[in-house]
């Protein structure tokens, strides 16, 4: 509950007893002991060292806003979802964020964005966490935190190491697309209204007749898509680490709401079998000329958060968060991720993080879980505590056949798929460079290349990653080889320059 304080308040303890003084602790004397009893200053200090929740321990640099999404089309024969059916108004909350630097650091630093939206809908919460690229750097979620180690701060010297980032993505070549979208313009946004955002997995909709179909979600920025070059983004973080969010309250303070439109590619169920590649894993996209874009409604943000901490920090978003009519697909990382969030809510934020105002649905909670720290919303007394029961306890819906689900067969095993034609790591990589990069940002993406991988230090993971680009583009390839070749002849000329003077 958001105090409103207009005058100026009388300063109270927290449990709303009015202080003497928020200047003086007590003493015996004024240069004597401070006494036991002066609670109050035990209580501001004991506060203050439990200000901090424990940060995301991926993509806890953020920022968001409060909105608004309204269903403009029609996709009603695809999904039963309240929120997606003909006018439907929702509220939401987005939280956009970076990946591997921490809380405190600069926004536009080289990275994939988070685009994280919960819905507010009728049937409860639904979480779309998705990213501002449209695929991933894996497709099976036991690497992720050997991926996330990669990119972070070594045990050793709490620096980020570019052997081990490049070391870990040459040994993993499924990584090569996401890479590529990494190196190019989409790894800095000039802000974040100004970026996409995907869902990135294939999710499944379940229309009301029980037809499931697959979809992947595209947020189309109605500002268009800007980037940083790799200077400015530098020259910012230096200069104002929050410029993201800077951006995003100034604009919606003054009006100016960022919108995006919703589209979702949709696949017939029966199609997944027989498709070129595996429709389900995360390093790919599906070209829009096999399943077009067609549009949902359009999201906007027009209130900016009144506590950072209270609604931001705090919010917690899970793609285990469905809604009746969206399910998850046979996505290795999907179904990780579903266990994952929920997981490190309660860690991170509490047990009872789902009660918290910002993560509290406006569909009624009803079930038997009780108690857990910080407990505050509960059921009538004359509500039962189990079920089943005979007291008109809730009770769950009769299962509305397929419920989400998908065939499965076979025996268990530890294997990636690699039953479709066109199952490879590095075709879709090339044909971003050839068919979308246009030449200034083939040019910026070498650059880039030119930076990252000569910061390598090893000759064999440098000639790792000068391989892996060829298989990107084999003109990407040589040119990149010629320009290390380049700063590494200036390097050897640098060196016997020192070596004639020293
Ligand atoms: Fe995350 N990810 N992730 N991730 N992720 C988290 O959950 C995880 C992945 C993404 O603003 C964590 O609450 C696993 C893909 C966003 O609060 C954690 C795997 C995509 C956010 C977690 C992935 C994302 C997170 C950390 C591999 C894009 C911020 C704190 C299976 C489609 C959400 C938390 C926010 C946060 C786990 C991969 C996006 C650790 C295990 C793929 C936008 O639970």
């Amino acid at each position: 509950m958001t105090q409103n304080i207009s005058a100026p308040a009388v300063s109270t303890t927290q449990s709303g007893a009015p202080v003497t003084s928020d200047a003086h602790s007590q003493s015996v004397g004024a240069d004597g002991a401070i006494i036991l009893t002066d609670h109050y200053l035990i209580e501001k200090l004991a506060q203050f060292n439990r200000e901090r929740v424990p940060e995301r321990v991926v993509h806890a640099k953020g920022g968001g806003a409060f909105g608004t999404f309204t269903t403009t089309g029609d996709v009603s024969q695809y999904t039963k979802a309240a929120l997606f059916q003909p006018g439907a108004e929702t509220d939401m909350l987005i939280r956009f964020s970076s990946v591997a630097g921490e809380a405190g650091s600069a926004d536009t630093l080289r990275d994939p964005r988070g685009f994280a939206v919960k819905f507010y809908t009728t049937e409860g919460n639904y979480d779309l966490v998705g990213n501002n690229t449209p695929v991933f750097f894996i497709r099976d979620g036991i690497k992720f935190p050997d991926f996330i180690h990669s990119q972070k701060r070594l045990p050793g010297t709490h620096l980020r190491d570019a052997d081990m980032q490049w070391d870990f993505w040459t040994l993993s070549p499924e990584s090569a697309h996401q890479v590529t979208w990494l190196m190019g313009d989409r790894g800095l946004p000039a802000s974040w209204r100004e970026m996409q955002g995907y869902g990135s997995h294939t999710y499944q909709w379940i229309n009301a007749a029980g037809e499931r179909f697959w979809v992947k979600y595209h947020f189309k920025s109605n500002q268009g898509v800007k980037s940083l070059t790799g200077d400015e983004a530098e020259e910012l973080a230096g200069a104002d680490a929050d410029f993201y969010i800077r951006d995003l309250q100034e604009n919606i303070d003054a009006g100016n709401f960022p919108s995006w439109d919703l589209h979702v590619q949709v696949m017939p169920y029966e199609d997944a079998k027989t498709y070129r590649f595996n429709p389900f894993d995360v390093t790919k996209v599906w070209p829009h000329g096999d399943y077009p874009l067609v549009k949902v409604g359009t999201m906007e943000l027009n209130k900016n958060p009144e506590n950072y901490f209270a609604q931001i920090e705090q919010a917690t978003f899970a793609p285990s968060n469905f809604v009746p009519g969206i399910a998850a697909s046979p996505d290795k990382m999907l179904q990780a991720r579903i266990f994952s969030y929920a997981d490190a809510h309660r860690y991170r934020v509490g047990t009872n993080h789902a009660q918290l105002p910002v993560n509290l649905p406006k569909s009624q909670v009803n079930n038997y879980s009780q108690d857990g720290a910080a407990r505050y919303h509960f059921n009538a007394p004359s509500v039962p505590v189990y079920a089943p029961n005979s007291f008109g306890g809730p009770a769950a819906v009769e299962p509305q056949n397929p419920v989400g689900g998908w065939e499965n067969d076979g025996e268990l095993t530890l294997s990636a798929h690699s039953l479709h034609a066109e199952d490879g790591d590095f075709g879709q990589a090339g044909t971003l460079y050839r068919e979308v990069f246009d030449d200034g940002a083939k040019a910026r993406l070498l650059d880039t290349l030119t930076g990252a991988v000569g910061g390598v230090k090893s000759a064999d993971i440098k000639e790792r990653a000068i391989q892996y680009w060829t298989n990107v583009d084999a003109e990407l390839g040589a040119k990149l080889r010629a320009n290390l070749g380049a700063a590494a002849g200036a390097a050897t000329s640098d060196a016997e320059a020192a070596n004639k003077i020293g």
